[in-house]
């Protein structure tokens, strides 16, 4: 497909005021002009600072999370048009993390969806089963219950979703899904998505994430449903990152 790959870091709960000002500088130096769409998902407090350090560079700016909320008594959470305020082009929603320790439901982060893609955010939307689920035989259910549950409550909308596939059991373990276990699951996500879309399916960005790094990096993205990644640990070494970009295409 045509589509341009994206490479997303999530540097989660990382960083710094000078640990962000070096690593954005080595990222400038080095990005180029890359073929493929890249982004950072920076902690809330570090969204303004990232802002000046990546302009006028092919580096977008993404959050972590956002409120389903437009304002009001939500102590803690950031809304659609504040992330806006600060140039927030794409916010992760439903990362693994923010399930299994914030309590998020599918319908939760469903909602999420919907509040950033009503107020023009892109929604980075991350399925992915654990590794019990896995070993029970359970991985395709589970990921296509949590996609189904944006679809619904989306309806067309899902045209403008990334989605991101991030098995559970890779997430900060080191552990990889190999190209082809990952292809799988991406295979049954589009056809999912084909399903609910069929126009759009083609065009949907379907990333993978969990322990992407530069060794392992230009064999997952090679694979035909890949289209890029959501990379956790090695967004945060600039010669990593910058090394996982230009595997993209
Ligand atoms: C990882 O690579 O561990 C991630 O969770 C990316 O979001």
């Amino acid at each position: 497909s045509k589509k341009k790959q994206f490479i997303a870091g999530n540097w989660k709960m990382n960083g710094g005021l000078a640990a962000n000002e070096a690593l954005l500088g080595a990222l400038r130096q080095g990005v180029g002009q890359p073929v493929c769409d890249v982004a950072v998902c920076v902690p809330a407090p570090y969204l303004a600072q990232v802002q000046a350090l990546a302009q006028n560079t092919p580096i977008a700016l993404g959050a972590q999370d956002v409120s389903v909320h437009a304002q009001g008594a939500y102590t803690g959470e950031q809304s659609v048009a504040m992330l806006k305020d600060f140039g927030v082009r794409y916010a992760i929603v439903g990362h693994s993390e923010r399930r299994q320790y914030h309590g998020e439901t599918d319908e939760v982060v469903a909602a999420k969806a919907g509040a950033a893609l009503a107020g023009g955010i892109t929604p980075i939307v991350c399925v992915g089963e654990t590794l019990a689920e896995r070993e029970a035989g359970h991985t395709e259910e589970v990921v296509r219950r949590q996609l189904a549950a944006v679809i619904h409550a989306n309806g067309h909308c899902i045209s403008e979703i990334v989605v991101a596939y991030e098995p559970v059991w890779a997430i900060g373990t080191g552990k990889t899904a190999s190209p082809e276990e990952a292809q799988a699951v991406h295979a049954v996500l589009r056809a999912q998505l084909a399903h609910a879309a069929a126009d759009a399916a083609a065009r949907i960005r379907i990333l993978y994430g969990g322990s992407m790094n530069a060794a392992n990096a230009a064999a997952l993205l090679a694979q035909p449903d890949i289209d890029g990644g959501l990379i956790g640990g090695a967004s945060l070494k600039a010669p990593d990152f910058l090394q996982i970009i230009a595997a993209a295409r």
